[in-house]
């Protein structure tokens, strides 16, 4: 169906995108002056970072998906509205040296989160109320990535409030993920309970400016923070023009979300031993972009696994790419995904 040449380049067509992702000086693009906020998002793994990012730019930017460790990179997912352009820097989960070597995450993932603080003007804290593991407790690594940069503000969103059957317990678990304490104003009590706020001290982070309660998945309370980022944006010339969405190319993209989509898929740790690769990626055509992505698997056993009964099992994760593709470009994908074994190295 495709002929399966190395294509990558050939969306390179104007001069603009060349600026935009090839120079080293980003002032050559065109000066627009609006306002700008850069927020950079960091939470535990799983927490609903990139769900909650698409959903505020409205388009399938980050890749997502039910595992940890989706996102392995600092990415850049941008919007503009009201003269106001929101440049939200994407962050892996926090993660410990041990995952890393287990699920063989790059080990540049470690300084992304780190890199994105340097160039926030506000950072949101994401934090997920639907795992009863973490839920009373800020993770200790962003806790100490807060303090590290006091001087940045921060606002925390408790996200996955859809899951909550009563909303009842949300007042206490603020108080626990704040110290009881927000931008310096200490949180009136409903009821007292004295030991137990004591005992509860310290599992927070004492100075957040606000609180946002939200669902990323529903989209509740999310055009909240959007109003509160356009609200906090300063005057300046625009980094990014206001038609750009992503600092990333557009076949990185096809291949995070290729990889999101296997993670979705697949159980334990099999999805983390693939390997994707973009083979073919064709966007000449001005209404639809045509892409073929290799997917590198450790054995033949795992390769069949994939593919299901009759290719059944990829042809079902490859609709879902395409429809995450069509939510990302916003327009017509035709995607072919090709499985195939690694080869062991010779002697
Ligand atoms: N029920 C519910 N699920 C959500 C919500 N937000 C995100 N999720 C789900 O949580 C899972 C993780 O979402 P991601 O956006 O990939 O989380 P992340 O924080 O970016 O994860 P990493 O990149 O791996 O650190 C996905 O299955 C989402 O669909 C929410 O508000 N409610
Ligand atoms: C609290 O955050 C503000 C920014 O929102 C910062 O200016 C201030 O120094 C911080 N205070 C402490 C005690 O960290
Ligand atoms: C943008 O401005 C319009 C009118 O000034 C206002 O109604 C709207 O709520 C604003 N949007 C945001 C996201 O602030
Ligand atoms: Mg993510």
């Amino acid at each position: 169906m495709f002929s399966f040449k190395i294509f990558r380049f050939s969306y390179i067509r104007s001069l603009k995108c060349i600026q935009i992702f090839y120079s080293s000086q980003p002032q050559q693009v065109e000066k627009h002056v609006g306002k700008v906020v850069n927020v950079a998002i960091i939470g535990a793994p799983n927490s609903g970072k990139s769900t909650l990012i698409n959903n505020i730019v409205e388009r399938k930017i980050c890749a997502a998906s039910n595992k940890v460790h989706t996102t392995t990179k600092m990415i850049r997912a941008m919007c503009f509205e009201n003269n106001t352009q929101i440049i939200f820097l994407d962050t892996p989960g926090v993660v410990s040296e041990k995952e890393q070597k287990k699920y063989k995450l790059p080990a540049s993932m470690m300084g992304a989160c780190h890199k994105s603080l340097r160039c926030a003007d506000v950072i949101g804290v994401v934090h997920d109320v639907a795992n009863r593991h973490t839920v009373d407790t800020i993770h200790r690594d962003v806790i100490q990535m807060l303090d590290a940069v006091k001087h940045i503000p921060s606002f925390l969103i408790l996200n996955k409030v859809d899951t909550l059957k009563s909303k009842k317990q949300l007042l206490h678990l603020i108080k626990s993920l704040t110290n009881g304490q927000i931008a310096g104003n200490p949180i009136p009590q409903a009821r007292r309970n004295k030991n137990k706020d004591n005992e509860e001290n310290n599992k927070g982070f004492s100075n957040f400016s606000d609180v946002f309660l939200v669902s990323a998945l529903n989209g509740d309370g999310v055009k909240e923070i959007k109003d509160y980022l356009i609200g906090n944006a300063k005057p300046a010339s625009l980094q990014y023009s206001p038609a750009e969405w992503t600092d990333q190319r557009p076949e990185t993209l096809v291949e995070e979300a290729v990889r999101a989509k296997f993670l979705d898929f697949l159980s334990q740790e099999i999805p983390y031993s693939l390997k994707t690769e973009l083979e073919y990626y064709d966007s000449t055509q001005e209404d639809k972009i045509i892409c073929s992505v290799s997917v590198e698997c450790p054995s033949e056993r795992i390769l069949k696994l994939i593919n299901g009964a009759g290719g059944g099992r990829l042809n079902q994760i490859k609709s879902h790419v395409r429809n995450d593709l069509v939510e990302l470009f916003k327009k017509l994908v035709v995607i072919e995904i090709n499985l195939k074994v690694r080869h062991k190295p010779q002697e």
